[in-house]
Protein backbone atom coordinates (compact mmCIF):
# COMPACT_ATOMS: atom_id res chain seq x y z
CA UNK A 1 0.00 0.00 0.00
CA UNK A 2 1.26 3.38 -0.67
CA UNK A 3 1.45 6.18 2.32
CA UNK A 4 -1.09 8.80 1.53
CA UNK A 5 -1.05 12.08 4.09
CA UNK A 6 -3.52 14.00 4.64
CA UNK A 7 -2.12 17.13 3.24
CA UNK A 8 -1.84 15.33 0.13
CA UNK A 9 -5.30 14.57 -0.20
CA UNK A 10 -6.01 18.23 0.72
CA UNK A 11 -3.63 19.65 -1.86
CA UNK A 12 -4.93 17.22 -4.61
CA UNK A 13 -8.49 18.77 -4.36
CA UNK A 14 -7.93 22.18 -3.91
CA UNK A 15 -5.23 22.39 -6.50
CA UNK A 16 -7.86 19.96 -8.56
CA UNK A 17 -10.90 22.54 -7.69
CA UNK A 18 -9.19 25.70 -8.39
CA UNK A 19 -7.75 24.36 -11.57
CA UNK A 20 -11.19 23.06 -12.95
CA UNK A 21 -12.81 26.52 -12.30
CA UNK A 22 -10.43 28.83 -13.49
CA UNK A 23 -10.37 26.70 -16.61
CA UNK A 24 -13.92 25.17 -17.33
CA UNK A 25 -16.54 27.07 -14.85
CA UNK A 26 -15.43 31.12 -14.68
CA UNK A 27 -15.41 31.84 -18.14
CA UNK A 28 -18.02 30.20 -20.09
CA UNK A 29 -20.16 29.64 -23.06
CA UNK A 30 -23.49 28.50 -21.32
CA UNK A 31 -24.66 28.12 -17.70
CA UNK A 32 -27.84 26.23 -17.04
CA UNK A 33 -29.10 27.06 -13.39
CA UNK A 34 -31.10 23.85 -12.30
CA UNK A 35 -30.12 20.33 -12.91
CA UNK A 36 -33.73 18.59 -12.98
CA UNK A 37 -34.56 17.19 -16.47
CA UNK A 38 -34.94 20.35 -18.18
CA UNK A 39 -31.61 21.57 -17.04
CA UNK A 40 -29.76 18.35 -17.65
CA UNK A 41 -31.07 17.83 -21.41
CA UNK A 42 -30.25 21.51 -21.77
CA UNK A 43 -26.46 20.88 -20.73
CA UNK A 44 -25.93 17.22 -22.07
CA UNK A 45 -26.84 18.63 -25.65
CA UNK A 46 -25.23 22.01 -25.04
CA UNK A 47 -21.88 20.35 -24.73
CA UNK A 48 -22.98 17.57 -27.26
CA UNK A 49 -23.13 20.94 -29.32
CA UNK A 50 -19.67 21.93 -28.63
CA UNK A 51 -19.93 24.33 -25.73
CA UNK A 52 -18.19 25.08 -22.82
CA UNK A 53 -21.35 23.96 -20.09
CA UNK A 54 -21.64 24.70 -16.89
CA UNK A 55 -24.57 23.24 -14.74
CA UNK A 56 -25.08 24.89 -11.43
CA UNK A 57 -27.33 23.47 -8.54
CA UNK A 58 -28.39 24.27 -5.28
CA UNK A 59 -28.59 21.26 -3.43
CA UNK A 60 -25.61 19.22 -2.81
CA UNK A 61 -27.67 16.13 -5.68
CA UNK A 62 -28.72 16.79 -9.18
CA UNK A 63 -31.46 15.96 -10.62
CA UNK A 64 -34.26 18.36 -9.41
CA UNK A 65 -37.74 16.41 -9.43
CA UNK A 66 -36.35 13.43 -12.04
CA UNK A 67 -35.83 11.57 -8.63
CA UNK A 68 -39.37 10.34 -8.31
CA UNK A 69 -42.64 10.29 -10.66
CA UNK A 70 -45.36 11.41 -8.26
CA UNK A 71 -46.86 10.50 -5.02
CA UNK A 72 -43.56 9.22 -3.73
CA UNK A 73 -43.91 6.38 -6.46
CA UNK A 74 -40.32 6.29 -8.36
CA UNK A 75 -41.78 5.45 -11.76
CA UNK A 76 -40.96 8.49 -14.98
CA UNK A 77 -43.29 8.69 -17.76
CA UNK A 78 -42.45 10.28 -20.86
CA UNK A 79 -44.12 10.53 -24.02
CA UNK A 80 -42.90 10.55 -27.24
CA UNK A 81 -40.58 11.37 -29.50
CA UNK A 82 -38.80 12.51 -25.76
CA UNK A 83 -38.34 8.66 -25.09
CA UNK A 84 -35.54 9.11 -28.20
CA UNK A 85 -33.65 11.15 -25.49
CA UNK A 86 -33.65 9.03 -22.70
CA UNK A 87 -32.99 6.17 -25.19
CA UNK A 88 -29.91 8.13 -26.21
CA UNK A 89 -28.80 8.35 -22.39
CA UNK A 90 -29.03 4.41 -22.31
CA UNK A 91 -32.05 4.47 -19.75
CA UNK A 92 -34.13 1.04 -20.24
CA UNK A 93 -37.54 2.07 -21.36
CA UNK A 94 -40.98 0.43 -21.20
CA UNK A 95 -43.72 1.23 -23.53
CA UNK A 96 -47.25 0.97 -22.12
CA UNK A 97 -50.00 -0.22 -23.85
CA UNK A 98 -51.50 2.85 -24.43
CA UNK A 99 -47.86 4.50 -25.93
CA UNK A 100 -46.82 6.09 -23.01
CA UNK A 101 -43.01 5.57 -21.87
CA UNK A 102 -41.81 4.61 -18.19
CA UNK A 103 -38.54 4.18 -16.26
CA UNK A 104 -37.18 3.75 -12.95
CA UNK A 105 -36.38 7.29 -11.51
CA UNK A 106 -33.17 6.55 -10.60
CA UNK A 107 -32.21 5.24 -13.33
CA UNK A 108 -33.07 8.48 -15.47
CA UNK A 109 -31.17 10.60 -12.85
CA UNK A 110 -28.32 8.35 -13.25
CA UNK A 111 -27.93 7.81 -17.07
CA UNK A 112 -29.41 11.18 -18.15
CA UNK A 113 -26.28 12.90 -15.50
CA UNK A 114 -23.85 10.29 -16.97
CA UNK A 115 -23.97 11.42 -20.41
CA UNK A 116 -24.44 15.03 -19.66
CA UNK A 117 -20.64 13.88 -17.79
CA UNK A 118 -19.62 12.04 -21.08
CA UNK A 119 -20.28 15.25 -22.89
CA UNK A 120 -18.27 17.63 -20.80
CA UNK A 121 -20.68 19.17 -18.65
CA UNK A 122 -19.42 20.70 -15.44
CA UNK A 123 -21.71 20.81 -12.54
CA UNK A 124 -21.23 23.36 -9.54
CA UNK A 125 -23.35 21.80 -6.73
CA UNK A 126 -24.50 23.18 -3.29
CA UNK A 127 -24.55 26.48 -5.31
CA UNK A 128 -27.04 28.73 -5.39
CA UNK A 129 -27.52 31.34 -8.11
CA UNK A 130 -28.18 34.44 -6.43
CA UNK A 131 -28.22 36.91 -9.22
CA UNK A 132 -27.69 37.35 -13.14
CA UNK A 133 -24.62 39.94 -14.27
CA UNK A 134 -27.15 42.22 -15.88
CA UNK A 135 -25.28 45.25 -18.35
CA UNK A 136 -27.82 48.13 -20.28
CA UNK A 137 -29.23 45.33 -22.85
CA UNK A 138 -27.84 41.92 -22.33
CA UNK A 139 -27.14 39.28 -19.11
CA UNK A 140 -23.55 38.18 -18.99
CA UNK A 141 -23.63 35.69 -16.62
CA UNK A 142 -24.62 34.59 -12.93
CA UNK A 143 -23.63 35.54 -9.25
CA UNK A 144 -23.03 32.21 -7.20
CA UNK A 145 -22.95 31.93 -3.66
CA UNK A 146 -22.47 28.42 -1.26
CA UNK A 147 -25.92 26.99 -0.48
CA UNK A 148 -24.93 26.35 2.95
CA UNK A 149 -23.93 29.71 3.47
CA UNK A 150 -27.07 30.88 2.15
CA UNK A 151 -28.93 28.35 4.81
CA UNK A 152 -27.23 29.60 7.63
CA UNK A 153 -28.68 32.65 10.28
CA UNK A 154 -28.30 36.21 8.35
CA UNK A 155 -26.21 37.41 10.93
CA UNK A 156 -23.45 34.96 9.80
CA UNK A 157 -24.30 35.67 6.15
CA UNK A 158 -22.63 39.24 5.72
CA UNK A 159 -20.68 37.61 2.87
CA UNK A 160 -20.81 38.46 -0.70
CA UNK A 161 -21.26 36.18 -3.50
CA UNK A 162 -18.77 35.83 -6.71
CA UNK A 163 -19.35 35.99 -10.17
CA UNK A 164 -19.07 33.77 -13.10
CA UNK A 165 -19.17 35.11 -16.76
CA UNK A 166 -21.34 33.23 -19.63
CA UNK A 167 -22.60 34.21 -23.39
CA UNK A 168 -25.37 32.46 -22.82
CA UNK A 169 -27.79 31.91 -18.94
CA UNK A 170 -30.56 29.30 -19.24
CA UNK A 171 -33.16 29.88 -16.18
CA UNK A 172 -33.99 25.91 -15.45
CA UNK A 173 -34.93 26.55 -12.07
CA UNK A 174 -38.26 24.88 -12.05
CA UNK A 175 -41.72 26.63 -10.34
CA UNK A 176 -39.60 29.26 -8.88
CA UNK A 177 -38.42 31.07 -12.27
CA UNK A 178 -35.61 32.23 -10.31
CA UNK A 179 -33.99 34.55 -12.89
CA UNK A 180 -36.93 35.64 -14.72
CA UNK A 181 -38.50 36.76 -11.32
CA UNK A 182 -35.01 38.67 -10.77
CA UNK A 183 -35.17 40.32 -14.16
CA UNK A 184 -38.71 41.26 -13.81
CA UNK A 185 -37.58 43.42 -10.69
CA UNK A 186 -35.36 45.47 -12.71
CA UNK A 187 -36.93 45.40 -17.08
CA UNK A 188 -40.46 46.57 -17.22
CA UNK A 189 -40.88 44.50 -20.39
CA UNK A 190 -40.10 40.89 -18.12
CA UNK A 191 -43.20 39.22 -16.84
CA UNK A 192 -43.92 38.77 -13.28
CA UNK A 193 -43.84 35.18 -13.30
CA UNK A 194 -47.13 34.20 -12.16
CA UNK A 195 -46.80 30.57 -11.18
CA UNK A 196 -48.02 27.32 -12.60
CA UNK A 197 -51.83 27.04 -13.90
CA UNK A 198 -54.08 24.05 -13.09
CA UNK A 199 -52.74 20.05 -14.61
CA UNK A 200 -53.89 19.57 -17.95
CA UNK A 201 -50.95 17.23 -19.48
CA UNK A 202 -51.08 17.53 -22.96
CA UNK A 203 -51.85 21.11 -22.92
CA UNK A 204 -48.86 21.43 -20.67
CA UNK A 205 -46.41 18.84 -22.27
CA UNK A 206 -46.89 21.39 -25.73
CA UNK A 207 -46.90 24.44 -24.22
CA UNK A 208 -43.32 23.95 -21.45
CA UNK A 209 -41.58 23.45 -25.10
CA UNK A 210 -42.96 26.61 -27.21
CA UNK A 211 -42.78 28.35 -24.32
CA UNK A 212 -39.20 28.10 -24.03
CA UNK A 213 -36.76 31.17 -25.27
CA UNK A 214 -34.96 33.86 -25.40
CA UNK A 215 -36.65 35.85 -23.16
CA UNK A 216 -34.59 38.90 -22.81
CA UNK A 217 -30.28 38.61 -24.87
CA UNK A 218 -28.42 36.60 -23.01
CA UNK A 219 -31.42 34.91 -21.02
CA UNK A 220 -33.29 31.31 -22.01
CA UNK A 221 -36.09 30.55 -20.18
CA UNK A 222 -37.21 26.58 -20.34
CA UNK A 223 -39.01 23.76 -18.65
CA UNK A 224 -41.04 24.05 -15.80
CA UNK A 225 -39.55 27.98 -15.36
CA UNK A 226 -41.29 29.16 -18.52
CA UNK A 227 -44.46 27.13 -17.86
CA UNK A 228 -44.65 29.15 -14.57
CA UNK A 229 -43.57 33.00 -15.74
CA UNK A 230 -46.47 32.67 -17.86
CA UNK A 231 -49.09 30.56 -15.58
CA UNK A 232 -49.35 27.45 -18.25
CA UNK A 233 -50.64 24.60 -17.36
CA UNK A 234 -48.51 22.09 -14.96
CA UNK A 235 -48.16 18.57 -16.60
CA UNK A 236 -47.65 16.92 -13.03
CA UNK A 237 -45.68 13.53 -13.09
CA UNK A 238 -44.53 13.56 -17.22
CA UNK A 239 -41.29 14.13 -18.13
CA UNK A 240 -41.01 14.60 -21.95
CA UNK A 241 -41.69 18.23 -21.95
CA UNK A 242 -38.84 18.86 -19.93
CA UNK A 243 -36.47 16.87 -21.72
CA UNK A 244 -37.56 18.76 -25.34
CA UNK A 245 -37.94 21.88 -23.33
CA UNK A 246 -34.51 21.21 -22.66
CA UNK A 247 -33.17 19.99 -25.71
CA UNK A 248 -34.55 23.34 -27.42
CA UNK A 249 -32.65 25.39 -25.23
CA UNK A 250 -29.51 23.95 -26.00
CA UNK A 251 -30.42 24.72 -29.88
CA UNK A 252 -31.36 28.37 -28.93
CA UNK A 253 -28.27 29.34 -27.22
CA UNK A 254 -26.15 27.51 -30.13
CA UNK A 255 -27.82 29.72 -32.58
CA UNK A 256 -27.23 32.54 -30.57
CA UNK A 257 -23.56 31.68 -30.01
CA UNK A 258 -23.01 30.67 -33.67
CA UNK A 259 -24.75 34.39 -34.64
CA UNK A 260 -27.95 32.13 -36.47
CA UNK A 261 -30.69 34.37 -36.53
CA UNK A 262 -33.17 33.54 -33.60
CA UNK A 263 -36.27 35.17 -34.44
CA UNK A 264 -38.58 36.72 -31.61
CA UNK A 265 -36.07 37.27 -28.65
CA UNK A 266 -38.33 38.96 -25.90
CA UNK A 267 -41.55 38.76 -28.31
CA UNK A 268 -43.14 35.49 -27.47
CA UNK A 269 -46.71 35.02 -27.95
CA UNK A 270 -48.02 33.94 -25.01
CA UNK A 271 -50.90 32.06 -24.84
CA UNK A 272 -54.30 33.52 -23.40
O1 LIG B 1 -37.80 21.50 -10.49
P1 LIG B 1 -36.96 20.94 -11.57
O2 LIG B 1 -36.96 19.48 -11.77
O3 LIG B 1 -37.32 21.78 -12.92
P2 LIG B 1 -37.43 21.29 -14.45
O4 LIG B 1 -36.17 20.70 -14.92
O5 LIG B 1 -38.51 20.10 -14.40
C1 LIG B 1 -39.75 20.21 -13.75
C2 LIG B 1 -40.18 18.84 -13.30
O6 LIG B 1 -39.22 18.26 -12.44
C3 LIG B 1 -41.49 18.81 -12.53
C4 LIG B 1 -42.74 18.60 -13.30
C5 LIG B 1 -42.96 17.51 -14.30
O7 LIG B 1 -42.28 17.48 -15.39
O8 LIG B 1 -43.72 19.21 -12.95
O9 LIG B 1 -41.62 20.00 -11.74
O10 LIG B 1 -38.01 22.44 -15.21
O11 LIG B 1 -35.43 21.37 -11.33
C6 LIG B 1 -35.08 22.68 -10.99
C7 LIG B 1 -33.77 22.62 -10.22
O12 LIG B 1 -33.28 23.94 -10.07
C8 LIG B 1 -32.67 24.04 -8.79
C9 LIG B 1 -33.56 23.19 -7.89
O13 LIG B 1 -32.89 22.79 -6.71
C10 LIG B 1 -33.90 22.04 -8.81
O14 LIG B 1 -32.98 20.96 -8.68
N1 LIG B 1 -32.66 25.46 -8.43
C11 LIG B 1 -33.73 26.26 -8.19
N2 LIG B 1 -33.32 27.51 -7.89
C12 LIG B 1 -31.96 27.50 -7.97
C13 LIG B 1 -31.53 26.21 -8.31
C14 LIG B 1 -30.96 28.51 -7.77
N3 LIG B 1 -31.26 29.77 -7.43
N4 LIG B 1 -29.67 28.16 -7.92
C15 LIG B 1 -29.33 26.88 -8.25
N5 LIG B 1 -30.24 25.88 -8.44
Amino acid sequence: MTNINEIQVTRTIVNEFLDDFIQNILDSDIVVVGSGPCGTAAAKYAAELGHKTVMIERNLYAGGGMWQGGYLMPKNTVGAPANKILEECGVKLKETDDGLYVCDSFEMVSKMLASACDAGVKLLNSTNVDDIILKDDHIEGVVIQWYPAKMMPSFMTCMDPIAIRSKVVIDATGHDSVLVKRLSEQRPEIPKPKGCGSLWVDEAEKQTVELTHEIYPGLIVAGMSATSTYGAPRMGPIFGGMLLAGKRAAELAHEKIMGIKVENVGKLRVPA
